[in-house]
C-alpha cells in the first residue's frame, strides 16, 4: 500500500531531528573555516527528512558520514626548469569506504584548500553511491598550478606526488583518477612512480590512465557524454529534446568539450563557451573541433573567437546570454544569484551541472522559483567516475572493452542515475522533476543502509 500522502509521514521524529541538529552543530564546531564542505553537508542533510522519517534507525550513521575516514596532508616537493626547489601542498581525503575502496579524481589548480577537497569528497560519496557501482567516496590533489607548468615540471610534480600517494593507493584500498589539470598524461606519470615504489603493477590502482597504459576507452569523454545523456533524458521528461536547442556551455577543458561534441551530435547548438579567461558568444554555433585546437595549443576562447565573424568576446560570465540550456563545465560557484536570475529571464528550460558544485544554494533556489530544470552534478556528471568503474573491472578481468561496449555501459548507467534521482524525487517530495533532493534522498538512502550494516567503525 502506498503511504498516506500527509504532511506527516514526511517528518522525522523529534528525536531524528534532534540528531540532525547535533551532526550539524559538530560539523560547523570542528571545520568554521570550510564554507564549502559546509555547502555540501547542509545540502545532503536538507535532503533527507523524508528518508529517516521512514527510516529512523539511519539517523545514527550521520555522524559517521559527515567525517571523513582519513585526511592526508603533505609536502609535494619539487625543482623547476630554472633548477629552483618549489613547495606545494597535496591533499588525499578517504572520505567514506562503506561501498567500496575510496574512489574519486586527483585535481592540480592554484589555491585548492583542504576545504574544496573535503567539498569534492564528500559530493563523491554520493555521486558513486547513485552509479550503483560499489565505490566508496574520495578526492584529492595540490595547490598546483599544472596549466602554467612545463611538461617536465609536470612530470617531476606528478612523481613526488605520487611518492607520498603511494602509501595509500591500491586496487582494493584507494582508486584515484583525475580532475581539474589532470588527465591521462599526468595519471601515466604518477603511475609509473608508483609501480617503481611498490616494486610491482596494480592496474586497478588508478583510473583514466592513457590508452597504452590498460585506460579504458571512452574514460576521457564519459563526463561530458555522460552530462548530455543525463540532459537528454531529462527533457524528454518535460516532453523536450535538443535538436535546434541553443546551449551555453562553460570551462573548455575534459568535461566541456566532450559535451558539445555530443550537443552538436544531438542536433543542439552551442552558443557559448568560456575559460578561466573570459567568454564567447557565437549565436552561429561554435566550432567545436577549432575550440579544441586552440586550446590544445594554449590559447584562450577569445583567441579562438579572434576573426571569427559571428563571435564577439565578454570578460563577463558566459550565463547571461540567451540560451535554452545552461551546462556549467567549468569549476565551483560559477552561477550565482545574479546569472541565475538572466537565466530565468532568458527562458532557460534547464540548468545541468557538468562540474562540481558550480551552482550555488541562493542560484538554485532561484532557478527552483522560476520553474528552471535543475540537474545536480552528483547525478548528471556520473558518467566520469562510472566509466572509472568500468576502468576497475577491465583491468580485474585483464580485458579491454571496445569504445561501443563502453558507450552501450556507459548510457545505461546514466539512464538509472537519471531514474534513480527522478524516482526518489517522486517518492520523498511528490516531485519527479527534483533531481537535486531527489539525488541526495536516493544516494544517502544506499550508502546509509551499507555505514549501518558495518557497525560503529
Ligand atoms: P579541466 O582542467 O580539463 O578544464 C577546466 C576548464 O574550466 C578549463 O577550460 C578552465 O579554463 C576552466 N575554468 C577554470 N576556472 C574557471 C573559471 N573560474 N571560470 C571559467 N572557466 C574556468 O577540468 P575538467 O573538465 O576535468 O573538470 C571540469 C569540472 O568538471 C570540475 O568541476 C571537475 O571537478 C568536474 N568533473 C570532472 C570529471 C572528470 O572526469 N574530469 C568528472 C566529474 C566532474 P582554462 O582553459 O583557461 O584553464
Ligand atoms: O568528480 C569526479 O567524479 C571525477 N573527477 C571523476 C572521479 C573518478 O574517479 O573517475
Amino acid at each position: 500500500m502506498a503511504p498516506a500522502r500527509d504532511e506527516g509521514h514526511r517528518r522525522p521524529t523529534d528525536e531524528v531531528a534532534a540528531t540532525l541538529r547535533e551532526v550539524w552543530r559538530d560539523v560547523l564546531r570542528r571545520d568554521p573555516d570550510q564554507p564549502q564542505f559546509r555547502g555540501a553537508v547542509r545540502e545532503v542533510l536538507g535532503s533527507i527528512g523524508p528518508v529517516l522519517a521512514e527510516h529512523p534507525e539511519l539517523a545514527e550513521v550521520l555522524g559517521r558520514l559527515c567525517e571523513p575516514e582519513r585526511q592526508v596532508v603533505f609536502r609535494v616537493p619539487w625543482v623547476d626548469d630554472a633548477g629552483r626547489a618549489r613547495v606545494n601542498r597535496g591533499f588525499r581525503v578517504q572520505f567514506s569506504s562503506a561501498l567500496g575502496p575510496y574512489k574519486g579524481g586527483l585535481r592540480f589548480v592554484p589555491g585548492l584548500t583542504l576545504d574544496v577537497v573535503k567539498f569534492l569528497g564528500f559530493e563523491q560519496v554520493f555521486k558513486n553511491a547513485l552509479t550503483g557501482q560499489d565505490l566508496g567516496g574520495g578526492k584529492g590533489g595540490a595547490d598546483f598550478a599544472a596549466k602554467d607548468a612545463s611538461p617536465g615540471e609536470v612530470m617531476r610534480f606528478c612523481q613526488s606526488y605520487a611518492t607520498e600517494l603511494a602509501a595509500h593507493v591500491g586496487s582494493w584500498t584507494d582508486v584515484p583518477a583525475g580532475d581539474m589539470g589532470v588527465g591521462p598524461r599526468e595519471v601515466g606519470w604518477m603511475l609509473g612512480q608508483y609501480r617503481r615504489l611498490v616494486g610491482h603493477d596494480d592496474p586497478g590502482a588508478l583510473t583514466g590512465k592513457p590508452a597504452a597504459l590498460g585506460g579504458s576507452a571512452l574514460r576521457p569523454e564519459a563526463t561530458g557524454y555522460g552530462v548530455v545523456y543525463f540532459l537528454a533524458r531529462m527533457l524528454a521528461e518535460q516532453g523536450r529534446d535538443l535538436d535546434g536547442a541553443r546551449v551555453v556551455v562553460s570551462g573548455s577543458g575534459n568535461v566541456a568539450l566532450h559535451a558539445m561534441d555530443k550537443l552538436v551530435a544531438a542536433g543542439a547548438t552551442v552558443v557559448g563557451c568560456s575559460d578561466s579567461r573570459g567568454s564567447v558568444a557565437e549565436p552561429g554555433g561554435v566550432d567545436v573541433e577549432a575550440l579544441r585546437e586552440t586550446k590544445d595549443g594554449g590559447g584562450s576562447v577569445a583567441d579562438y573567437a579572434e576573426g571569427r565573424a559571428d563571435a564577439s568576446t565578454s570578460s563577463g560570465s558566459v550565463f547571461t546570454q540567451e540560451c535554452d540550456v545552461a551546462l556549467p563545465c567549468a569549476t565551483q560557484n560559477e552561477i550565482g544569484p545574479e546569472e541565475a536570475r538572466r537565466l530565468v529571464e532568458n527562458g532557460c528550460w534547464a540548468v545541468v551541472e557538468g562540474a562540481n558544485g558550480p551552482v550555488t544554494p541562493a542560484a538554485r533556489t532561484i532557478l527552483r522559483e522560476g520553474k528552471v530544470g535543475f540537474g545536480p552534478g552528483k547525478a548528471a556528471n556520473a558518467g566520469g567516475v562510472a566509466v572509472s568503474a568500468l576502468e576497475m573491472q577491465q583491468a580485474a578481468g585483464r580485458e579491454q572493452w571496445s569504445a561501443e561496449e563502453v558507450d552501450d555501459r556507459l548510457g545505461t548507467i546514466m539512464a538509472e542515475v537519471h531514474d534513480r534521482a527522478r524516482d526518489a524525487g517522486e517518492r520523498y517530495f511528490d516531485d519527479p522533476a527534483d533531481y537535486e533532493h531527489g539525488a541526495n534522498a536516493a544516494a544517502f538512502r544506499r550508502v546509509a543502509e551499507a555505514v549501518e550494516r558495518l557497525g560503529v567503525v
